[in-house]
């Protein structure tokens, strides 16, 4: 049977982010895709001055009828959320589906929160982050996450200390994304509850594309729904984002070109 994953981020109309990301990789892994918006943005944050409309007083009613007509799914994948109010809207649909549930707590990057993303929204989404099964956060958002000062090169006593207060509840896993043991080499860390902590790294390219962390945790999501461990499914994730930064010649707020490497993933599973 076809897998099945929701998931819950912002439609970004221009610049590749969030669901413009999230569907078609995971169609292209022969994942069956459903979507909820959480906002629509007339282009994501990284275009100055975008029309922002959210969905707060939706995701709740789309929930429901979501449950109303039996939808299953086999995961649901969350991302960007426009306020700390649609945390509490997704708490409630994540626990009306009983499916492991992956986050990415899209919230900001290089030590910074993305514009229009308050303190308030941090403390949500650790909330969300501590009912997800799986937890995908960059370094920036790890460290706010935890509460623990932000910095750009993380030794592997940081990254435990990271991981394991994320795992907490019902947290199994935790991939933090955008490690770097030093200048020329970037990769991910995490903890798998049990199994101990386990680490990836690649040469750093020197080239900061939009919409990576995305492609990672769509990626991600794919593979660990069609049973890959997560050291495999954030190996792949990693090896697609690189395939993705080496195959973008220009650098522009439009993001990485993933669509030329979508066979590739195709050839992978
Ligand atoms: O890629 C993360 C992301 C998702 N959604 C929106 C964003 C960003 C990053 O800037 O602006 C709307």
């Amino acid at each position: 049977m076809m897998k099945k994953v929701l998931t819950i981020q912002d439609l970004s109309c221009v610049g590749r982010c969030s669901l413009t990301v999230a569907l078609p990789i995971l169609s292209a892994m022969g994942i069956h895709c459903s979507v909820l918006p959480t906002a629509v943005l007339s282009t994501h944050t990284g275009f100055p001055d975008p029309h922002i409309r959210p969905l707060t007083q939706d995701i709740g009613p789309i929930g429901e009828h979501l449950q109303q007509v039996g939808a299953e799914f086999d995961a649901i994948l969350v991302g960007y959320l426009a306020d700390p109010e649609q945390a509490e809207a997704v708490l409630e649909i994540i626990s009306a589906f009983d499916c492991p549930v992956i986050l990415d707590p899209a919230m900001g990057d290089h030590g910074k929160l993305y514009k229009g993303i308050t303190e308030e929204q941090v403390s949500a989404m650790a909330d969300l982050a501590s009912m997800a099964e799986v937890v995908l956060p960059n370094v920036t958002e790890a460290c706010m996450l935890t509460g623990v000062p932000y910095q750009q090169q993380t030794d592997g006593q940081v990254l435990r200390m990271l991981s394991e207060r994320l795992c907490r509840m019902k947290t199994n896993t935790v991939v933090i994304t955008g490690v770097s043991p030093n200048a020329d080499n970037t990769g991910f860390a995490g903890l798998q509850k049990g199994e101990g902590m386990f680490s990836y790294t690649a040469h750093r390219r020197d080239k900061t594309l939009h919409g990576t962390g995305d492609m990672f945790s769509a990626v991600f999501a794919g593979a660990y729904v069609l049973g890959r461990d997560p050291l495999e499914a954030a190996t792949l994730a990693a090896n697609f984002v690189e395939r993705v930064i080496d195959g973008t010649q220009e650098v522009t707020p439009y993001g990485g070109e993933f669509e030329a490497q979508l066979p590739w993933l195709w050839e992978q599973l």
